[in-house]
């Protein structure tokens, strides 16, 4: 059966995907947040915590949260990255490799971010590969500003034997006081205690190796900046949404727009992209 949209965790409409060489998604309505992409191998690629809450109002631990309209604490809104995770969204669209999802305003987004809006989330599996892409147009009559991002746990065998490379070149923002960051030398990154960066200006594509497997992540569009996480042991066993040793398991490698808000005029539209190719 090539999809099925049904009741999944939390009774939340929930499409399972599967395309003609055996690739599959999931994607719930809840944040039009995707939960799990299996290449044709059968390897799932994507982190979804067991432990995972699923209510309105709420965000689901792991998977692709759509962090919109603001990016961490990186704007206006009160909490971490927006309402776009927490909210129910639309299916408009299904077909045998790609599903499309929308939100638009509310009371409720009104009531913390006062502009109108549409938002478009695209997934589609090509061959080895899940292409994502959230659009954003501005419907009302006066400016918005948004920072954003696309936030995927990436299943890993084994965090401390995972490398990222590719970051080399683009600034590296260590806390909140260090606004200019600093110049990212080193070729390869690993992973032995918790990571929290933002590179901003990351060229991109990125290898994420993991033992013998390989993800190739590629940003495009608007999304100009990199955030890589790992909140390791401690933090992970303060969460209650996280398995204990779940950070062992995953690793966020996100495509984010951060540094330089995207400020869009009656009208006006932006686009933000990740791809993530198996090897
Ligand atoms: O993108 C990294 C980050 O902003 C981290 O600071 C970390 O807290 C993570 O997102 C998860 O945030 P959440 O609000 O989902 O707990």
């Amino acid at each position: 059966m090539p999809h099925t949209l049904m009741p999944g965790k939390g009774g939340f409409d929930t499409l399972t995907l599967t395309a003609p060489n055996g690739a599959s998604m999931q994607v719930t309505a809840l944040g039009a947040h995707l939960l799990r992409w299996r290449t044709p191998d059968g390897i799932e690629r994507i982190f979804t915590s067991e432990a995972a809450v699923y209510e309105i109002g709420g965000a689901i631990r792991g998977g692709v949260p759509i962090c919109f309209p603001q990016f961490g604490a990186f704007g206006p809104l009160p909490g971490k990255h927006g309402f776009a995770r927490t909210l129910l969204w639309a299916l408009d669209g299904v077909d045998s490799t790609a599903s499309r999802w929308t939100l638009s305003d509310s009371p409720e987004t009104r009531a913390v971010w006062d502009h109108a809006f549409s938002a478009a989330m695209l997934y589609e599996l090509a061959d080895r590969e899940l292409r994502m892409a959230l659009s954003i147009t501005n419907t009302g009559s006066t400016p918005l500003t948004f920072t954003a991002a696309l936030h995927p746990y990436f299943r890993v065998q084994d965090i401390r034997q995972v490398s990222i490379s590719g970051l080399q070149g683009s600034r590296f923002r260590q806390s909140a006081d260090d606004a200019q960051g600093t110049l990212v030398t080193a070729e390869t990154l690993t992973f032995s205690g918790p990571r929290d960066g933002i590179y901003f200006d990351a060229s991109t594509p990125l290898t994420l190796r993991d033992g013998e497997r390989q993800l190739t992540i590629t940003s495009g569009g608007g999304f100009r900046d990199v955030v890589v996480w790992n909140p390791w042991i401690e933090t992970s066993q303060a969460m209650s949404d996280m398995e204990p040793d779940g950070y062992l398991r995953m690793v966020c490698v996100e495509a984010a727009v951060i540094e330089s808000p995207v400020t869009l005029a009656p009208g006006e539209s932006w686009e933000g992209r990740q791809a993530v190719s198996a090897g």
